[in-house]
Formats: C-alpha cells, structure tokens, sequence
C-alpha cells in the first residue's frame, strides 16, 4: 500500500452537476444505475480521460452520451475505472451490481439484520458506483429506490420524498436532495421500520418534520433523541444563527454500525446505542452521550454538509469545529464544568498517548495510506481544543463574527482548515500565522513553569517555557500560541486583582495570558502577599504542564479555586503522587486529605456531579499517561491500594452521602437527577470496598433499582468488590432479565470484558464464544475486545502475553471480514515503546506477527507498520 500526500492536491478533471441514482434492491443482490452529468473543469486539458473510483463493483455496462462503451473506450483497474472521449460536457451512464448481503466492511450498502443501509464516509460510495468519490466534487443527488413491497415498506434517502408508489408487489419511491453535496454524504435506508414522528418550527418560522425510523421492538426508545434533537435546533440558531434548511429530517437507528453515526444530509444514520434509550436500559451517561451525539450529527448539518471539506486531510475542519460545537452544547445543557473534566480527561489520556505515539499527526495530515485510520482521538478531539482557543483568543463575540463569515463565505463549498482561519481572521482584523502551528505540528506542547515572588516589591515573575518533542517525521517543532488562562489566588481563597506586563499579552474580560514565544517572562505587580497559581484554568491550552506545586498547595486549591476545573485538577495531581508514591512503597492517607475528603462527601451546596468528578480516582491508562516507563501491574496495584485506603477510612462518610442521596422520585434522564445520582452511586462503589453492609446495600440496589443507571452501578460495584459468588449470581440474573436486548447484553458483556475482577483471558474466550457474541458486529466486538484491552489492563498486560496474542489473533480475523474495526482494534498494541522492557518486548512481537501475515488491508497495514518503525 502507499500513501497519498497532501501536497499532491489537484482538482479533478472533471465535476459531477447532477447524480442520478436507481437502486434495484434484489435478494442476492442489487442493481445500481448511476447518470451522471459531467462537466470538464476549466483546468482540465481538452480530452482529458474521466477517473472513477470503485471498489468490489461489477460493471454491468456503460453509455457515453448514448452510445455504450466497448473494451477500448474504457480501461478497468483494480480500484477504478477510466472513461475515455469524455468530452466538455457529457452524460454517463453506469450500471453495476453489488452485493449488500455480503458486504461485512459495513462501507457502502450493505445488509444489517433485515434492513439494507449506507455508511459511505470517507471513501464507502465507490462501493456503490464508479464515481468521483471524493468530497470536493458537489453533485444534486435524485435517488430512486425499488424493492420489494412487504419486505420493505420503508425506503429512504437524502432530500425530499417526490414519488412513492406501490406496484405490482414493488415500492418504488423517489427522493430529491435540491443541495449540492459530496458523495459521502449520500444515503439510502430500506427497511421494515417504525416511525416516531414530531415537529420543529425554525426560527424564521418554517415547519419540519423530524422523524425516527427504527425496528419494531425499539419504537419505545426514540422520546429522548428527539427531543435532543430539538434541542440542538434551537441551540444552533441561537448560539450560531443556523436554521435548518430541508422540510424533513430523518434520523434512522441501525445494529451493525462502524462508526458511532453519520451526518448524511437530512438522513442521519446512527449505531442504535448512540440513539436509542427508555429509563429500563440506558444508564445517565448512554442518556448523555446520545444528546451529545444527536447534536454533533445535527450541528455537521452546517459544519459540515453546507460548508465540507475539500479533501480528508482537511477532516478536522469539520470535525474538530463540530466537536468543539458538541461540546459547548453539552455544557449548555448540563454542567459546564464536568463537561470540560470529561473532555480534559480524554485529551490527557487517549490524545496525549496518540501524540506520543507512533500513529502521532498533526491535525492537518501531510498523508495517510487509509483515510479511515484518520477518525482519531486528534482530529476530533485535539482539533476541537484547537477550535476553542480560538474561541478563548478571540472570545465569544468575535468567535461568532468569525463563524458567521465563514459559512456565508463558503456556503455550498469545500474548503479547507486555513479558509476557517482566514475567517476567523478578516473578522476579527487579527493575524493568526502563529497560530495555524497548532494544525501542522503534532505532538503534545510541554509548558514548563517558573515562579518567584518578590515580596517588597509586591511583584510575582513568572517564566513560562515551552517545548514539543519530536514525532514521526517532525523534529524541531517552532513554539506555538498558548492561551494560559490563570488566576492568582489569596491566602483567603479569593482571587487577586491581576495587573501584569507586558499587558499586550493579556485580555482582562478572559484572564487569558498568551504565550507565544519558547521563554516569555510575565511580571505581576501590586502583588500583596504570595499567591497560589492557578494555571491553564478550564484546561485553557490542550498541553502538559511542568510545575512543582506543593501538596498543601494542591489541597488548598482543591478546596479554594474558583476554577471548577482547576479544582479537579489539583485534587487528581494529588491523587496521582498517591498512586506513584504507593508504587515505591509509601502512600499513607494524611488525616488532613481525609478531613477534606469528608467535608465534600457532606456540603450538600456543591453540585454532586462536580463532587464526583473530585472523588474520582485517575484512570489507570491516565496514571500510564504521566509515567515515564509503563508497568501497568504495578499501577494496578497502586491504584487499588489507594483505592482501598480512600474507602475504609471513609466508609462512613460514603454510606450518609449515599443515604442522602436516595430519592424516591421517578426516574428522569435530567441534569439535576443524574448529577445526584453519579455521586451516590461513586458513594456506593467506595462503600462497597470499605464494609461488607455496603456490598448488601448494592444487592439491594440491583434488586430494587428501576431504571439501569442505578441497576449497572450496582452490578459493577458488585462486580469490582471482589466477591465471585455474589458477582456471579447477579451477572446471570442480569443475563436472563435482559438477553433479548442486544443493547443491555453489550453492556453485560462490558462489564465483565472490562473488569480486573473478572477479564482474564481465558474469560475473554469463553465470552467470545458465548451465544451473545458476534463477530460481524462492531458493537460486540467492542464490548468484549475493545474493553478487555483498553480496561481490564492487569489481564490485558499479563506477563506471558497471552493478552496482547488474544488481540492480536482478533485483529488478523477481523482484517478481512471488517478492516476498519480491525485496525482500530490495534489501537493498545501501538504502545509498546512506553512499556517495561519485558511487555514491549511481547507486545512488539505481536505486531511483528500480524506484519508477517499474507495479505493484510489497507487499514491493518498502515496501523502496523507505523507502530514497527
Ligand atoms: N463524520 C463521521 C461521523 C461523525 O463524526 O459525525
Ligand atoms: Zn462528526
């Protein structure tokens, strides 16, 4: 396999105006008739050969402006296909026939259960037809479908419904999308589907209607996504000015699914976990990803669909700006300050580890071999922290200047990452050179910080460094521009007043100092007495921070900050020099830590969520993200140490938070009831490990429990306590209750994969074997295999390697039946350099094994390969 590179863009030579679709869906397989009316670009030279792309197509015929082409006038290849006497303008006709039922790659048609659907981002569509499959050629789309009339009474694609008709036992049904679009955008549905209707008026006062199309026994688990789909509506017109601009909206839930969902115009096609949820079944955070979910989805409709991208090393043009566009919704709608630790927490954890890693690349690729392997923690994730320090730069109002040029700009558009920023800069009058560093280097800044202060003087010095080390292919990265947000803090716990030099490098109203430079000293003055720094408030800069901080100094800001999100931070920092402490043989909880413990477990004035979040010990892949050599055993047996100490010293004060957290009101997936309960079921898993009455309080809590947040938090905290027989009761009592819902039996099966208790590797086995399992779905593939080696990290690293030769075997038979599941799956096995030289060593020979086999994808190969280097 190659790689393709940036640099090399070239327009094509040819547009597509008009795409005219006719699908003919049949048992065995389905015909597919494509129109297309080409127009040679003015670029091109006269005579210019037409380059299709297609993959795993039979060419049936092909008609050149009505005249069928002969061997000769069209060259087929492996993946594609030349059009020879093409000319200025052309109209071609191509009929092929494809195989849905047997399409396990989930890309392009293909069949899931007794429904056919389409998941054709990035490069899924050539599977469809030959065509210009890439996302800077805009076409209309008219789509017609014709199937059989009782298999499938519903049949979907983008726009609107122009024709439906039922004759002689075949649906036939037309749809017409009037915007221009790139292929990956195309979708068609078949099905015998229901549907929950409801209604949107925009702000300009225009009726939509919203429908959800799922199977039969799902109809009672759509309320919650349409309602936050109207909710994401009306965000978007109020917090960016944008409407909706079709008369329908369609989204359609579907079981087998690679991705989470899919942002087709006016059809979105969603994973029915990240869709469907009632009280009985989903668990407060699948509630709150599916709100998250449903607006990213709706928000691409202008990021995205209106103004897209002009080739994928572009991806985070939509990506990161619709990301970051998620998450300001989210905090809108709940708590603002948990929103930012969640995603704090997955930038140090799985971002910072990719940007450490082998598979490190800028937000703006220079190349990749399969764009697929692209949808990363980086793109999305990183470019949406990119995204909001231009939000911090500029602040909200000059944001919003901004985003309102550049989607007037470029409306109907495929742009890239720098005409974002050329708006961002004409409306603002600000040069953001500097700034586009962040889009072309990779690897994670490390801000090193330096404070003196100088008490007659009444002056604070600090002195900031930066530095990013190199990756794969960059070395002797420039200083980027690092918004610091900071606050200086008094020995009464209050803010000072900031008067600081060079006062061009910072903003009052945002407190935002701006680093910019490799050294760059601040001088504070009228500094009255020493402060507590509080640095990178509401994680300001997607960054690692250097800066030796006392742990009275930590636990005052814990208590004192009144950064929310800093306040989280000193208590991890805290947290973690626990865990590193216990893995040298020394960790003692201080009478002090736990009185301030205990005083947040019982302030009934603090929002029970943020409590939580405090409460929470770091991860065990977060605690590896801030190690220099990774033992994952020894920080497994850290963790659980502290664990352990945190929940005896204070069993007490976890059994009254819970107790007076118990609610007797009926269950609602609102903000208030889940902040309260997330803490009370934290209360209960430490109870849990502190005293025995707590692992009767959890029993007692599955048993009772009518909604599945509270059901899963106890069955986990029973899992994790330890005692099998009791863990074993309750996993098979779960299993029964709810084995006809391949939802919750995902969940069953993660929470045992996950846990240090339970996933061992001959456990994995045995559950990979069970009836529940299934190989050609992503989502089992996930609830077993992605959690056993991204959770269960004492098995998954077993000393022998059995754990990473599970994987391993996993990865070569998913590499030919789904590629782009395989190559994700691989993820854990990048890591290797970071390890104990014992594990590395197994680990690389894993992936060495993998390289030799024969004929690996596209996907597997370049994942492989680049780890190896
Ligand atoms: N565009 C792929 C799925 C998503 O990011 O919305
Ligand atoms: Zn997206």
């Amino acid at each position: 396999p190659t790689a393709i590179y940036l640099k090399d863009y070239q327009q094509p030579d040819y547009w597509i105006e008009r795409t005219e679709l006719t699908f003919e869906l049949q048992d065995e397989y389905t015909l597919v008739t494509a129109l297309l009316d080409l127009v040679r670009n003015d670029q091109a030279a006269d005579g210019a050969d037409l380059l299709l792309a297609g993959q795993d197509l039979e060419l049936i015929s092909l008609v050149l402006d009505g005249q069928t082409l002969t061997t000769g006038q069209y060259e087929l290849g492996d993946e594609s296909l030349t059009v020879k006497g093409v000319q200025q303008r052309s109209q071609l006709e191509i009929k092929t026939r494809i195989y849905p039922a047997k399409n396990t790659a989930l890309e392009g048609l293909y069949r899931s259960g007794g429904m056919y659907c389409t998941q054709c981002e990035a490069e899924g569509f050539r599977r469809i037809t030959y065509y210009l499959d890439r996302p800077d050629v805009m076409s209309v789309f008219t789509t017609h479908i014709i199937a059989d009339a009782a298999q499938f009474p519903v049949l979907l694609s983008n726009g609107n419904l122009i024709a439906d008709s039922v004759d002689n036992g075949l649906h036939k049904v037309t749809w017409q999308d009037p915007h221009k679009k790139p292929a990956y955008l195309f979708a068609l549905v078949a099905g015998d589907l229901r549907v929950k209707e409801d209604r949107f008026t925009t702000m300009s006062g225009r009726d939509v209607v919203l429908k959800i199309f799922v199977e039969p026994q799902n109809i009672d688990k759509t309320d919650y996504a349409l309602d936050a789909l109207k909710r994401s509506m009306r965000w978007d017109e109020e917090v960016y000015g944008r409407e909706y601009d079709l008369d329908i909206f369609m989204i359609v839930a579907v079981d087998d699914f690679n991705m989470g969902a899919m942002e087709n115009k006016g059809l979105n096609i969603f994973n029915s976990s990240c869709v469907l949820a009632n009280p009985a079944t989903a668990t407060d955070a699948a509630y709150q990803r599916i709100e998250a979910i449903v607006a990213h989805e709706y928000f691409h409709n202008w990021s995205g669909n209106r103004v897209t991208c002009r080739d994928w090393f572009q991806l985070s043009l939509k990506e990161g700006f619709t990301v970051f566009r998620d998450a300001c919704f989210s905090a809108d709608m709940n708590s603002a300050t948990v929103k930012r630790i969640e995603d704090a927490n997955i930038m140090r954890t799985v971002q910072f580890a990719e940007d450490g890693g082998p598979m490190a690349h800028p937000v703006q690729p220079d190349s990749f071999i399969e764009i697929s392997n692209f949808y990363t923690v980086t793109i999305y994730e990183k470019g949406a922290e990119v995204v909001g320090m231009l939000h911090k730069i500029l602040g909200k109002d000059g944001f919003r200047k901004g985003s309102d040029l550049y989607f007037d700009r470029h409306d109907g558009q495929a742009v890239t990452i720098y005409d974002f920023v050329q708006a961002m800069e004409d409306a603002n009058g600000v040069d953001l050179t500097l700034f586009k560093r962040w889009y072309k280097q990779a690897g994670t800044p490390v801000v090193t910080v330096n404070s003196e202060y100088d008490a007659d003087a009444q002056q604070l010095r600090l002195t900031l460094t930066q530095h990013c080390p190199d990756t794969p292919g960059q070395s002797n990265k420039l200083p980027q521009w690092i918004p610091v947000q900071l606050g200086l803090i008094g020995a009464d716990g209050k803010d000072l007043v900031i008067q600081v030099e060079p006062a061009s490098a910072w903003t009052e109203s945002s407190q935002v100092l701006h680093l910019t430079e490799a050294e760059q000293t601040f001088v504070f003055s009228g500094v009255a007495e020493q402060p507590r720094l509080s640095l990178f408030r509401d994680f300001s800069a997607p960054v690692k921070v250097e800066f030796e901080q006392s742990a009275d100094d930590l636990l005052f800001l814990l208590q004192h900050d009144s950064d929310g999100f800093n306040r989280w931070d000193a208590g991890q920092r805290l947290l973690l020099s626990w865990i590193n402490a216990a893995q040298q043989g020394n960790f003692e909880l201080r009478p002090e830590v736990r009185e301030v413990f205990a005083r947040l477990l019982a302030d009934e004035s603090l929002d029970p969520a943020m409590v939580s979040c405090l409460l929470t010990l770091p991860s065990e892949a977060y605690v590896a993200e801030f190690s220099a050599e990774v033992d994952p055993l020894a920080i497994h047996a850290a963790r659980k140490q502290v664990q352990q100490a945190i929940a005896e010293s204070l069993s007490e004060e976890f059994a009254a938070c819970y107790q007076r957290l118990q609610s007797t009101a009926p269950y609602a997936p609102e903000p208030a009831q889940m902040s309260a309960r997330s803490l009370k079921n934290l209360a209960l898993a430490y109870w849990v490990k502190g005293s025995a009455a707590g692992l009767q309080q959890a029993v007692s809590q599955y048993r009772s429990a009518d909604n599945m947040t509270d059901q899963m938090a106890a069955l986990v905290a029973v899992v994790n306590s330890g005692d099998a027989a009791q863990a074993e009761q309750l996993l098979a009592d779960f299993y029964q209750q709810w084995s006809q819902d391949a939802l919750v039996v995902n969940q069953w099966l993660s929470v045992q994969a996950g846990s240090a208790e339970l996933g061992k590797v001959e456990f994995i086995q045995q559950l990979l074997a069970h009836t529940a399992f299934d190989w050609r779905n992503p989502n089992k593939v996930r609830s077993v295999l992605g959690a056993f080696a991204n959770q269960a990290l004492c098995h998954f690293h077993r000393e022998d390697g059995a754990g990473y030769r599970l994987l391993a075997d996993a990865v070569l038979r998913l590499n030919d039946s789904n590629p782009q599941i395989a190559a994700r799956l691989l993820t854990p096995l990048t890591k290797w350099r970071r390890l104990v030289p014992s594990l590395s060593e197994l680990m690389k020979a894993e992936l060495q094994r993998i390289m030799q086999h024969g004929a690996l994808s596209k996907d597997v190969y370049e994942v492989v390969s680049k780890s190896l280097i």
